[in-house]
């Protein structure tokens, strides 16, 4: 999998991703990641990558011309299965989305600044929107790191024990259980019983009821689904 991603913060992408999953991912050959500055694409004589907003309203939009130079630039080298903005008025992202876009063969993210980015490269150029949910960040760039980790965690081969991406909260529809490790019994506080036993099926079962349990209290909202 291929993941261009287009942003006038570099920098802000380079330490997430050069870190656990997301670096395996890369060093594994399993992703190919490419961090793009707009402001390289900028023709103005100062590099400029900020503009005014028709209607005069406060704030900046990102320029026209250097992202449109730098979409065009991309999508002459190669096509892409989906090119994404990441914004707040998006579809909020969830798991789902996140396995679908994890079958894609390349992808392209647009971090958007300021104000945004001129509603014509929307128009023309995004395939999908993505918010990582109800609030405001200063730009795209933390929900693209947000979102790549997300795809690359599951793209097959990263996690190195499969079975541990498939049990994650969210991966079939409801929140993951309480785990423990070592020892059974830390500072007078003891683990549950059931997960001394040995018997697979039971602790299974206690595994299943404790998770539906967990979703009950914190997300029944997943339960009406
Ligand atoms: Cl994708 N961008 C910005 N700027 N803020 C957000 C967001 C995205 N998702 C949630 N808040």
């Amino acid at each position: 999998m291929r993941i261009d991603i287009l942003t006038v913060l570099p920098v802000l992408l380079q330490g997430p991703f050069s870190v656990s999953i997301v670096k395996r991912g890369i060093k594994k050959g399993l992703v190919d990641l490419h961090l793009h500055d707009i402001r390289d694409f900028s023709k103005d004589k100062h590099n400029k990558v900020d503009d005014a907003p028709f209607g005069g309203a406060a704030g900046m939009v990102l320029a026209m011309q250097p992202l449109h130079d730098a979409i065009t630039h991309l999508h002459s080298e190669r096509q892409y299965d989906e090119v994404i903005f990441l914004t707040p008025d998006g579809e909020r992202l969830n798991q789902g989305r996140v396995n679908q876009l994890s079958l894609c063969g390349n992808i392209m993210m647009i971090c958007g600044h300021y104000k945004g980015i001129d509603q014509r490269l929307r128009d023309h150029f995004v395939t999908l929107e993505i918010s990582i949910g109800d609030y405001v960040l200063s730009g795209g760039e933390l929900a693209a790191a947000v979102l790549t980790d997300a795809i690359v965690r599951i793209v097959p081969g990263v996690i190195g024990n499969e079975m541990s991406a498939l049990t994650d909260s969210f991966q079939d529809g409801i929140l993951a259980p309480p785990v423990y490790t070592r020892p059974a019994e830390y500072n007078g506080w003891k683990v549950p019983e059931v997960l001394l036993s040995g018997d697979h099926e039971k602790i299974r079962k206690w595994e299943e009821e404790e998770a539906i349990k967990r979703t009950k209290e914190r997300r029944p909202d997943l339960l009406d689904r």
